[in-house]
């Protein structure tokens, strides 16, 4: 297994966690790289369902060690909530660890990313209001507060006192929000700090050694590339780098050390919040695969937006993470339909274009040219190799395969753990 990312092919939703949970079996460590409790991972193992924002699924496997990286931005309240949650099922969580410089999410974070987006007006983005944009900026800015600095009671004291005066003016003249109590925000935040001080690692130093005694480690990308703040559909994009190369950078390890990436990417599309989607469907199949697929978001509950396939932004995954390999989740969702249409590429102007625009603007105008298979019409759910697929749906992947120049090596068929074909 070596050393392995995997990372969104898409938008995010594209079914990391069920891939990440898959491979856990054979890491030793996982690593979260970026993002923060905008992320969701629903999970289910044995008829129980875990929701995790920030906790690696690899926790569920006793013995595996999973580190939430410096990249990542952490809500403590959400965390230790997450802790808890798992602590009650019964599931240790002995074995997290948490980078002592991810930055920490305050609770003017949260304030500011939804008044923020209130004030946009057409300009929104449609975050998921958890304040990711914000402590992001804060960490650019040099204003952030670490999870070291969280872990120093003085320290703290001093640095949040500035920090909410400082915000406080921000909410209140732009926002027009009640200030926040410095006092309050102090006390509640030490608490969170006792709570979570077994936990604090320095992050990198642990996965280098772990490299170093040769056990596999796997970084978990959360949100997925089109979403990527240098890559992605900018301004309609989070604030980290869900991309591979972000593994490197968020979790503190060197390119050399990263053996793999592998792509997941829904058999369809999917998009939560703002921006352009050339092959988002606004006719009843949108809503048929809406249902069948449960496109709700895991953390806010929003309603996704549902497309076809889209291989111009497949090739550019791809490409743009290095990708190895390809797994393909909840193909079953288009067990009924009569149809099947994949985006090949586009049209803007009448001319053909082959390539991701990097412009929005460019992006919204881009009208998909769509090739339409045949669909198969039963139901895949039980298949649990190539062999068992019925034609129709083998072909279907084997032309996405053809269309992104990658080979796919899983494929998914449901939520639980033994609906999968392990491509040989
Ligand atoms: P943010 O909150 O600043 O990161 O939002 C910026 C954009 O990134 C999108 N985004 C996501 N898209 C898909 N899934 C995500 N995670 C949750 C889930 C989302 C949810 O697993 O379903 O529950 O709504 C995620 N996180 C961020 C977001 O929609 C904005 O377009
Ligand atoms: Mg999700």
């Amino acid at each position: 297994m070596a050393n392995v990312v995997v990372i969104g092919a898409q938008w995010g939703d594209e079914g990391k966690g069920k891939i990440t949970d898959l491979l856990s079996k054979s890491a030793d460590v996982v690593v979260r790289y970026q993002g923060g409790v905008n992320a969701g991972h629903t999970v289910v193992v044995n008829d129980r369902t875990f929701k995790l924002h920030l906790i690696p699924s690899g926790i569920l496997y006793p013995s595996t060690e999973c580190i939430i990286g410096s990249g990542t931005v952490i809500d403590p309240k959400v965390l230790i909530e997450e802790l808890d949650q798992l602590e009650q099922l019964q599931v240790s969580t002995a074995n997290l660890m948490i980078s002592q410089t991810a930055h920490v999410t305050m609770p003017y974070h949260r304030l500011i990313d939804v008044a923020s987006e209130e004030k946009r007006g057409n300009q929104k983005i449609g975050t998921t209001g958890r304040g990711i944009g914000p402590t992001y900026a804060d960490k650019s800015e040099r204003t952030g507060i670490r999870v070291l600095d969280l872990m120093d009671p003085d320290g703290l004291r001093d640095r949040l006192t500035w920090s909410i005066e400082y915000k406080n003016a921000i909410l209140e003249k732009l926002y027009e929000l009640p200030p926040l109590d410095p006092t309050e925000v102090i006390e509640q935040y030490l608490q969170y700090a006792d709570r979570l001080r077994p936990h604090v690692v320095d992050a990198s130093l642990k996965i280098y050694d772990a490299i170093q005694q040769r056990r596999n480690i796997l970084f978990e990308g959360a949100q997925g590339t089109l979403l990527d703040l240098d890559h992605g559909t900018y301004p309609y994009v989070t604030s980290s780098n869900p991309v591979a190369g972000g593994a490197c950078v968020g979790a503190g390890v060197g390119p050399t050390m990263i053996d793999r990436v592998i792509g997941v990417a829904k058999a369809y599309t999917t998009r939560v919040g703002e921006g352009p989607f050339p092959t988002e469907m606004t006719d009843g199949i949108g809503d048929v695969l809406c249902d069948r697929g449960a496109e709700f978001g895991t953390t806010t509950g929003r309603k996704r937006r549902c497309g076809w396939f889209d291989a111009t932004i497949g090739r550019y995954a791809v490409r743009i993470n290095g990708m190895d390999c390809l797994a393909i989740t909840k193909l079953d969702v288009l067990d009924e339909l009569d149809e099947i249409k994949v985006c090949v590429a586009y049209e803007i102007d009448g001319q053909r274009c082959e390539n991701f625009p990097n412009s929005a603007r460019q992006f919204a105008r881009c009208k998909p040219i769509y090739e339409t298979l045949p669909g198969w019409k039963q139901s895949t759910a039980d298949c649990r190799s190539l062999d068992d697929l019925p034609k129709e749906a083998l072909a279907y992947l084997k032309f996405l395969a053809e269309l992104m120049e990658v080979p796919i090596a899983i494929v998914s068929l449901g939520a639980s753990r033994d609906q999968t074909i392990i491509v040989e």
